[in-house]
């Protein structure tokens, strides 16, 4: 069993899954109470989004100690009996590691910025200004300079995203061995892996050239993403550390392109394992990101699956996703979360679990959980969010409500309202008041009502993660779309030598008619409960079919 490529991740965000001492942050204790949920849908992987300590500037990807657990998570003595607990459930735990940056106030940033002269100043990017502004014109992720000025050494160092989050000098020796230590130290604890942080950034363009910021995503590929030395350091991380674990890795590919993913994770290159590319969730971004959205297009939506698997083909591997604590819910997002959140979840569920990839599973997914829509700017905590904010208001026809409607759609904190387990008051998450507001619709959308319900989005997702385990053409199968250019139908097909599934996506609220030479398959599972006429897909019905 190739683990990593058949199993299910279920991706947790340790600060909104469950808190078990009342502060009102998720916490390890938490988790490891609600490990045989996770383990009844049938997952065999956790990815668990940082935990070590950190100031908390980007909710722990600014991390300011990688030997210690955040005490909100709790001890490391907590940390050991949620990998035991996990390994107890025949799970694994995938860790993430944020390794092209710290936070400023690790140790060897405070070192770093003291003086030029000590060993600790090159392990971050210090370079003079231009006649008193930055460096060159790259601007962050999260809006604004990448370069912050410190006074007294007259220099600005590099962050490509907040000015709390310093960019490591990966061309610096000393740093690459530290990340050797700190991976050795974690895989001697026994974890199976790790989800690495925007590695493909980790290798720096010296001439650091002036950037065209007219189109942010091409700034991403071509300038900030897959620089000279990435895969140098990547073949070196694997030779010094990985090579000598039974471990995997999943990579987030920021910048990657259909080109240069196999240079990441073609099993020969031994680099990463695997790779999440991000291009279907910047479908909707304009040129500026994601507080500058186009309309949702479908035909587009599935050329990105098919081409990026066409590029992938048999030499690489994905893990596939439709969320994740950095873009809006799913449901919200490509779906319908009003009248057909029920269905349309299922839909993109299934296409989740019937794609070549390791799917990876949001948590709140299993439930439907949507989009927030709170009311005040003051509600919302994302330092991304809360950036641009400043960054808009500064323009002269801001419009404080249009910019809410931006994070409404838009924004991460749509995916960090914390998981709603019952209908009880803040949902089961806590008792204690939460670091942010929970979704208010908790009451109708939380696990005990779906668990009491055989036709709910919980049951689906168990089903489909069968099925999909009893079937390799639903792993390794050959990827071929159907009717690319279909404005609502995602069509495609799964097949091996000996089994071959087709699988009908009504993206639309929209009844349709099925083409008629897709008549003949027998239906494995569907959405829908009620029998229906083979020759309709209703509103967001999705079906998965086998051709004997
Ligand atoms: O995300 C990087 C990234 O690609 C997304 O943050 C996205 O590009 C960004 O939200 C702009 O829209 C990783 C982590 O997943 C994210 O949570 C961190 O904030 C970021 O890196 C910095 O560590
Ligand atoms: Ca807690």
């Amino acid at each position: 069993m190739t683990w990593w490529k058949e199993g299910i991740i279920y991706q947790i965000y340790p600060r909104s899954f469950r808190d078990s001492n009342s502060d009102g942050i998720g916490d390890i204790r938490g988790i490891i109470d609600k490990l045989d949920y996770v383990a009844s849908l049938g997952i065999d992987i956790i990815w668990l989004n940082p935990v070590f300590e950190s100031p908390n500037d980007d909710n722990g990807y600014d991390i300011s100690d990688y030997y210690s657990i955040h005490p909100e998570f709790g001890s490391m003595k907590d940390f050991d009996e949620l990998l035991e607990s996990i390994h107890n459930r025949g799970m694994r735990l995938l860790m993430d590691l944020v390794v092209n940056h710290t936070s400023d106030e690790h140790a060897w940033f405070l070192k770093s910025k003291e003086n030029a002269i000590n060993p600790y100043h090159d392990f971050y990017f210090w370079l003079p200004g231009k006649e008193g502004s930055p460096p060159n014109n790259w601007i962050s992720f999260f809006g604004g300079s990448a370069w912050e000025y410190e006074p007294d050494l007259d220099a600005y160092y590099l962050h490509l995203f907040t000015r709390k989050q310093p960019d490591l000098n990966w061309e610096n020796e000393q740093v690459r061995k530290e990340v050797q230590d700190i991976t050795r130290f974690w895989l001697d604890k026994g974890i199976d892996g790790f989800r690495l942080d925007v590695i493909p950034l980790i290798s720096k363009r010296l001439d650091f050239p002036e950037a065209d910021l007219s189109d942010f995503g091409k700034v991403i590929e071509t300038v900030y993403s897959n620089g000279p030395r990435v895969h140098e350091y990547l073949q070196e991380l694997n030779k010094e550390v990985f090579s000598n674990y039974d471990m995997k890795t999943v990579g987030e590919g920021p910048g990657i392109t259909q080109k240069t993913v196999n240079d990441y994770v073609a099993a020969d290159r031994k680099e990463l394992d695997m790779i999440f590319h991000l291009d279907h969730m910047s479908i909707d971004h304009g040129p500026q990101g994601r507080f500058d959205p186009v309309a949702f297009d479908l035909p587009a939506f599935k050329e990105i699956f098919s081409s990026w698997d066409q590029a992938v083909g048999d030499r690489g591997w994905l893990s596939i996703f439709l969320d994740n604590h950095d873009f809006p819910r799913m449901v919200s997002r490509f779906g319908n979360d009003g009248e057909f959140r029920v269905e349309s979840s299922k839909l993109l569920a299934m296409l989740i679990l019937t794609m070549r990839g390791t799917p990876c599973i949001y948590f709140g997914s299993e439930i439907g959980m949507t989009n927030v829509a709170f009311d005040s700017l003051l509600d919302y905590r994302d330092v991304e969010t809360l950036n641009y904010y400043e960054i808009y208001k500064q323009n002269s026809d801001f419009d404080e409500l249009d910019f809410l409607n931006l994070v409404h759609r838009q924004g991460r904190d749509n995916v960090r309202t914390p998981m709603q387990w019952d209908h009880s008051a803040h949902a089961g998450f806590t008792t204690g008041e939460p670091w942010i507001k929970l979704n208010p619709r908790y009451t109708e959308i939380n696990v005990e009502n779906d668990l009491a319900s055989d036709a709910s989005i919980i049951h689906f997702y168990r089903d489909l993660i069968k099925i999909r385990k009893a079937h390799p053409a639903l792993v390794y199968g050959e990827f071929e779309l159907l009717y690319p250019n279909h404005p609502q139908l995602f069509a495609y097909l799964r097949t091996t030598g000996d089994e071959s599934f087709l699988i009908l996506l009504n993206f639309s609220e929209d009844q349709m008619e099925i083409p008629t030479e897709l008549y003949g398959y027998k239906e494995v599972i569907g959405n829908y409960r009620v029998s229906h006429d083979h020759e309709k897909l209703k509103s967001w019905e999705a079906r998965l079919l086998t051709s004997h």
